[in-house]
């Protein structure tokens, strides 16, 4: 396979300013005939090139003719042309039915769905599948009406009618153009929660989200986020929604969380149903999140698009962001913040010290469904949080106010983006633009010392970017980090919040009239995607966890003492865990914190996280030193964590951010409580099990059984099981929750699993439960004699046949070979080779395994 360069790119020769496309749908054989109005964009001699992916043309004409002299140049279709504007027509048949691949035109639960984000379209019809050609499109479907009564597509309805043979039709029409990767249908048996909202200039857009008839009692809380959402977008960015219709449409089978294909969006329907009974508070959060992200999108990615998929962290950074303040302001900020640093440490930070690395803008692809990276999404989001951190919220909002003007309707590149903040912020980011062609996560050491008695402190600052692939030398970057001084004798704050700008090397800041030994608290908000290396000790961090008022501080002060604690047992083998204990109990009773906070504040770091502190990775070890610190967490604090299993209970469900910052805190206790070792743990966890009137206790009940041995583990698995048998998305949570066991069986656990009739490769929700889930269990995926390696091998070449995306996402565990000792390393290293060597092995997988083999 060869690599896309984004030095290589041109401009589309030939424009697409409008297309017709005429679908006869049937899950066997549709027929797909496209006309394309085609312009050549300058003066040159080059024919119309067209993409497509398996399919042959039935036929070709050029303005109404049939011709021959067309040909096929590997996937691309040819088509000589003479004058500047033509219309050019193809036929092809494709076959909805056997798409296992999921993209372009498939077949989910009876119904007939698209995905065309990146490179899907070209499996639908022959056409420029690239994101700088912009199209009008109208488009007109025929199926069976009694088993394809709903029949959506992008833009708003123009008519419909029925025919004598059984068929009905309606054609669509989207105004507004659009790359062909924005491009949806629907052809289906579905019933619609619908409402209406009223845009800011008074226009009336009619909402709908379309599921399953059974379904449809799980759909309000979407509708509500949307309509959130909306509103959101109108008040923080005076953005407008713009056409008279916005549907969503809920699929059991896909490959992203959601697609944001212009006024009708396709979701994977885990983000769309939510009901008590099914859905976790965390699974409520998820779904607001992410219709958000797909509205915001409707500007951030569709009225502006991007140039080439080099660009791609341009709308998916930017919209993360949007997404995740919109989140903050639904609930508790300091919270949300939290997990999103949380989720970056868990799926960023080893992307960036690993041999997938990749800089948020990069350089070149074999597959670009590879770079949907957390590095594109996330650390994108933090390129964007750090320059509106720069700029202040007014001058924020006139660049990207600036930036929405200027590119309205284009397909635009990060450096326009940056340069609208420049412009409009006034600063020079020249030395930012670093961040997004630079890979790696820098490293930041920081050093505080005070003169006693002479009221000055001097902090030492020093940056260091890592290595990454391709990249062996970097530059010292500009890091934005947020700073005060607390004193450790009165606790009170010494300064103001300053906000340095790292642009050196090494720097140092002088403090004067430093009274008091001063406590350094750094990178407050996480104001930078950095790791931080300081001095502080262990009473100092203590110090913090107390007395910090930046809530984010706070919580990584912790942090921070849990991990040097964690860190310290594994490479001693005996853990002193007096210090956190401490912490947690002055945590637990501080006065004015939230519940939601204090949840997450008390929670140790992953056994991945600690991994990833560790040159060389010893999973065992790990897993002993995080679960002996667990269990003096719960003995010593057990009278504490009863009383808040007690006080915390509530009566009916509700969903709330109070409400949920108690159940949170609660099922924390609980396990604290089980860590213990105390007999009548697992009795309470059942308990909790059979009498929930929710999935989030049900759940968390759930996980603290399945870890443990007790009786109890294997009645709740069943009961479980029966509960909601047919329920694919509550029975994802069956096997994730199993994958996710420290047992030391969970292995051969996983093994059998993957017999389970419930389980298939042809479902990506169920193939990442199980797989997925498995590959972060440290220390069950990382089995000494590498069961766990070839399990995982075996089902990715088996998932690469059917679906190659979905299965190259799951790989990157096996790529972290460099990290374990050299037994564990070679029978990593093996798999990989197995993989690369597999016969007809997808680009996807192999772009992915062979450099993580590098
Ligand atoms: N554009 C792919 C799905 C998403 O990021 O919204
Ligand atoms: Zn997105």
């Amino acid at each position: 396979p060869t690599a896309i360069r984004r030095e290589d790119y041109s401009p589309p020769a030939w424009e697409v300013p409008q297309i017709a496309l005429d679908f006869a749908l049937d899950p066997a054989d549709t027929r797909v005939r496209a006309a394309l109005t085609v312009t050549r964009s300058s003066p040159h001699d080059m024919p119309l090139v067209l993409d497509g992916a398996g399919q042959m043309p039935l036929s070709v004409k050029v303005d109404g003719v049939a011709v021959n002299d067309w040909r096929i140049e590997g996937e691309q279709l040819v088509v000589p042309l003479t004058g500047d504007h033509h219309v050019v027509e193809t036929e092809v048949s494709i076959a909805p039915e056997s798409n296992t691949q999921l993209m372009g035109l498939y077949a989910s639960g009876g119904n007939l769905c698209t995905q065309c984000e990146a490179e899907g379209f070209r499996r639908i019809t022959w056409f420029p599948d690239r994101p700088d050609v912009l199209s009008v499109y109208r488009v007109r479907m025929t199926a069976d009406r009694r088993r394809y009564p709903v029949l959506l597509a992008n833009g708003d309805p123009v008519a419909s009618g029925e025919n004598d043979d059984g068929t009905h039709w309606a054609e669509w029409h989207d105004p507004f153009p659009k790359p062909s990767y924005l491009f949806a249908l629907v052809a289906g048996d579905l019933a619609v929660n619908a409402s209406t909202f009223t845009t800011m200039s008074g226009r009336e857009v009619r909402l709908g989200i379309w599921v399953r008839a059974a379904d449809l009692a799980k759909t309000d809380h979407a509708l509500h986020a949307l309509k959130l959402s909306m509103a959101w977008d109108e008040r923080v960015y005076g953005r407008e929604y713009d056409l008279d219709v916005f549907n969503i449409v809920a699929v059991d089978d896909f490959n992203f969380g959601a697609m944001e294909n212009k006024g009708l969006n396709i979701f994977n329907s885990r983000y769309i149903l939510a009901d008590p009974d099914t859905a976790t508070d965390y699974d409520y959060d998820a779904v607001a999140a992410v219709v958000a992200h797909e509205y915001f999108h409707n500007w951030s990615g569709n009225r502006i698009t991007c140039r080439d998929w080099f660009q791609l962290s341009l709308k998916e950074g930017f919209t993360v962001y949007r997404d995740q303040c919109f989140s903050a302001d639904q609930g508790s900020a300091a919270v949300k913040r939290i997990e999103d640093v949380r989720g970056l440490r868990a799926s960023q930070f080893p992307e960036d010290s690993g041999p997938l690395a990749h800089p948020v803008r990069p350089e070149s692809y074999i597959e670009i469904s590879n770079f949907y990276t957390a590095t594109i999404y996330n650390k994108g989001a933090e390129l964007i949080r750090m320059m509106a951190t720069m700029l202040g919220p007014v001058r924020f909002r006139a660049a990207t106010d600036l930036y929405f003007d200027r590119f309205d309707g284009t397909a635009a590149t990060c450096e326009d983006f940056v340069a609208c903040m420049e412009e409009a912020g006034g600063i020079d980011l020249s030395q930012f633009r670093l961040w997004y062609s630079q890979a790696g996560t820098p490293r930041v050491s920081a050093g505080l010392s005070h003169e006693p008695g002479g009221g000055r402190a001097e902090l030492r600052l020093a940056q260091h970017v890592p290595a990454t692939p391709g990249q062996s030398v970097k530059q010292p970057m500009l890091l934005p980090l947020k700073v005060r001084l607390f004193g450790a004798e009165t606790g009170r704050p010494l300064t103001d919040e300053r906000l340095i700008l790292l642009d050196q090397v090494a720097e140092t800041i002088t403090f004067e009239s430093v009274t008091e030994r001063p406590v350094l608290s750094i990178n407050r908000g996480f104001s930078a995607p950095i790791v931080v290396e300081s001095d502080r000790t262990a009473e100092d961090l203590a110090f913090l966890s107390a007395h910090d008022d930046d809530p984010f501080a706070r919580y990584e002060a912790m942090q921070q003492l849990m991990l040097d604690t964690l860190v310290a047992g594994t490479i001693h083998g005996e853990v002193k865990g007096q210090a956190v204990i401490d912490a947690v109990t002055r945590t637990l009773e501080a006065e004015g914190l939230e519940l939601a906070f204090l949840a997450e504040a008390v929670l140790l770091p992953s056994e991945n996280f600690i991994g990833d502190q560790l040159v060389t990775v010893d999973p065992d070890a790990i897993h002993a030193a995080r679960e002996t610190l667990r269990t003096q967490l719960g003995r010593a604090l057990l009278p504490t964590w009863r009383r808040l299993y007690a006080e915390l209970a509530q009566g009916r469900y509700v969903y709330s951010p109070e409400a949920k910052g108690r159940r949170r805190l609660r099922n924390v206790a609980l396990g604290y409580i089980a860590a213990s070792g105390a007999e009548d743990a697992a009795a309470l966890a059942f308990a909790q099990f059979e009498a929930a009137d929710n999935m989030t206790d049900r759940q968390a009940a759930l996980t603290t059984l399945v870890s443990s041995d007790a009786p109890e583990r294997e009645d709740a698995l069943a009961h479980f099981h029966a509960r909601y048998a047919g329920n694919g998305l509550v029975l994802d949570k069956w096997f994730q929750t199993q994958a996710l066991s420290s047992r030391s069986d969970t292995g051969a656990v996983v093994e059998r699993l993957a017999q389970h009739p419930d389980f298939t490769l042809a479902n990506p929700n169920r193939a990442r439960a199980l797989l997925g889930a498995f590959g972060v269990n440290q220390r069950a995926f990382n089995a000494a004699d590498g069961s766990g390696y070839r399990f995982l091998a075996e089902q990715l070449i088996a998932l690469d046949r059917l679906n190659p995306q979905t299965a190259a996402k799951l790989l990157p565990p096996l790529g972290r070979w460099r990290r374990f000792d050299a037994k564990r390393s070679g029978l990593m290293r093996a798999e990989l080779v197995r993989i690369v060597e597999t016969p007809g092995l997808s680009k996807d997988l192999f772009e992915q395994a062979s450099k993580s083999l590098d």
